[in-house]
């Protein structure tokens, strides 16, 4: 612990820290920017009103030659960089946290692999985590630890430091018992995240899934979105899971696709691609749990069938770059790209492609361009903790144009009730949505995208970190985003 009146009193415990290494300045020091996402906006104000310190591995080896490990002070936080030397990058990272737990909460769409030397990192880099958090906080500080690849960090920290409020968000879906049965270290992940206060999910049914494992595994009885757990000073302490959907920087993503720079791209976008009669636009990173494959084959027998002309419209995808060092990623890559180049070698022209396939990753400016471009938007997820893009596009449509075609299987499904819902796995289906998505009126999609910017504009990122935080500790909740309210 810190020494008196000494230390943090936020602290936020994420895998990756609140910025990106931007090369090295003329005297070699290291330079900063600010890592995208909204995670980082929303905690932003509070952390500078409240004396916070952001807690992450930078995102480069330790034992790399440029690597950083003294904390530093950094657009108004205080920055604790964690070390991980290249074995624990890939045990932890991209084996237990990408190999195991990533396809395991989704649902098993790709075989999770266990391996005991993965968890033995898993465990040794949530502890130095832990023991980096709990370095910083003041007495009584408020500690919020992001995600699935530091489920073991509250119960460490609460061992170290009893008097802190330690709450966990949980950003990917948490799965049904059945398939969470299967992770050899069970107990230990509901024993590691019952060290918190409150735990925060995506939707109603995360949280429900997480106390009925409670339930199973630990024999503990839900009451009340709680369940009650030994306290260290021999009383039971209350640990409560609730859903709290995160969301966007709404007025962001609006003022930036209203710039008249933004809106210039567009109409060059457009004209580059030939001026077609209608735009389909997916972005995702290139991840199995996205239905990229899905959308293609519904989007190439819509063309075999007739039912979209290959002359008058074209499909963007973005396929960000994504953990190219895990195997299923190597795959899923292959896959996709020899969909792309079927379709494109059936349907494609000289001096025209019928899908646009784009292996990058954009600036927003960017990103708010093609969001204006798209008059369709497909989002396929076979499973997503929220889908952070559908709520990008709705807030970039300041127009109230365009048509959302969403999979049911996303979190945002359960607040976005206007757009067009579909199961990807279903491919009949999913090509009537796409067809009446292409076909629909200007009236109706006024209709709906008023309805869902209400929705997105209500209820966005500043709103999500105080709700979280009221509930954790309703002292330092009021002081999120109060510029906004
Ligand atoms: C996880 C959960 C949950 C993508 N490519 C580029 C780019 N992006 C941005 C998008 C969006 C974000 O990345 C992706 O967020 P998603 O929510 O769509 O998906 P995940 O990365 O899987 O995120 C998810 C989220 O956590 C938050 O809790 O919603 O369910 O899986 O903001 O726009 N941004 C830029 N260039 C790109 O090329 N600038």
């Amino acid at each position: 612990m810190p020494a008196e009146g000494e230390g943090y009193d936020v602290v936020v415990v994420a895998n990756r820290l609140a910025v990106d290494r931007d090369g090295t300045d003329k005297d070699g020091h290291p330079r900063w920017k600010r890592s995208p996402g909204g995670l980082v906006t929303a905690l932003e104000p509070v952390m500078q009103s409240q004396e916070g310190a952001w807690v992450g591995w930078p995102g480069s080896p330790g034992d790399a030659e440029d690597a950083v490990s003294e904390p530093f002070d950094w657009g108004g936080m205080h920055l604790v960089p964690v070390s991980l030397s290249a074995e624990e990058v890939q045990g932890f990272y991209e084996g237990f946290s990408n190999g195991t737990l990533w396809p395991l909460y989704h649902d098993v769409i790709v075989a999770p692999e266990y391996h005991r030397q993965w968890w033995e990192d898993y465990v040794a880099v949530n502890e130095r985590f832990a023991a980096a958090a709990a370095e910083v906080a003041a007495e009584g500080a408020v500690v919020w630890v992001q995600d699935y690849q530091l489920q073991l960090v509250p119960a460490m920290l609460r061992a170290a430091r009893p008097d802190l409020s330690i709450g966990f968000f949980n950003h990917i879906p948490f799965p049904p018992y059945e398939i969470f049965a299967q992770l050899p270290w069970r107990r230990q992940v509901l024993e590691g995240l019952l060290g918190a206060d409150l735990l925060g999910f995506q939707r109603p049914g995360d949280a429900q899934n997480f106390l009925r494992a409670c339930r199973r595994s630990l024999q503990l009885v839900p009451r009340q979105q709680a369940v009650e757990v030994p306290a260290a000073d021999g009383g039971r302490r209350r640990v409560t899971a609730r859903a709290f959907p995160i969301s966007i920087d709404a007025a962001a993503m609006d003022e930036l696709a209203r710039s008249p720079e933004v809106r210039e791209r567009a109409r060059q976008i457009r004209a580059d691609l030939g001026d077609p009669d209608t735009v389909v636009l997916g972005v995702d990173r290139l991840d199995y749990t996205k239905g990229i494959g899905h959308r293609i084959k519904a989007f190439a027998e819509l063309l075999d069938d007739g039912l979209l002309r290959a002359d008058e419209t074209i499909l963007v995808q973005v396929a960000t770059p994504s953990r190219e060092r895990v195997e299923q990623y190597r795959l899923l890559r292959e896959d996709i790209e020899l969909q792309v180049g079927r379709v494109n070698g059936a349907h494609g022209t000289l001096g025209h492609q019928v899908v646009q396939y784009l292996h990058h990753s954009y600036g927003r400016e960017e990103m708010a361009a093609l969001f204006q471009v798209a008059d369709v938007m497909l989002v396929t997820s076979l499973r997503d903790g929220m889908n952070l893009v559908a709520k990008e596009y709705v807030a970039a449509r300041h127009d109230e144009r365009g048509a959302l075609v969403l999979s049911e299987f996303t979190g945002a499904a359960d607040e976005l009730g206007q757009a067009l819902h579909v199961n990807p796995h279903d491919i009949d289906g999913l090509k009537s949505a796409v067809v009446q998505a292409v076909v629909m009126g200007p009236r109706e999609q006024r209709r709906r995208m008023r309805s869902l910017r209400r929705r997105v504009f209500e209820h966005d990122v500043q709103r999500w970190a105080r709700d979280f935080l009221a509930a954790l500790r309703p002292d330092v909740g009021a002081d999120v985003g109060a510029e906004a309210v």
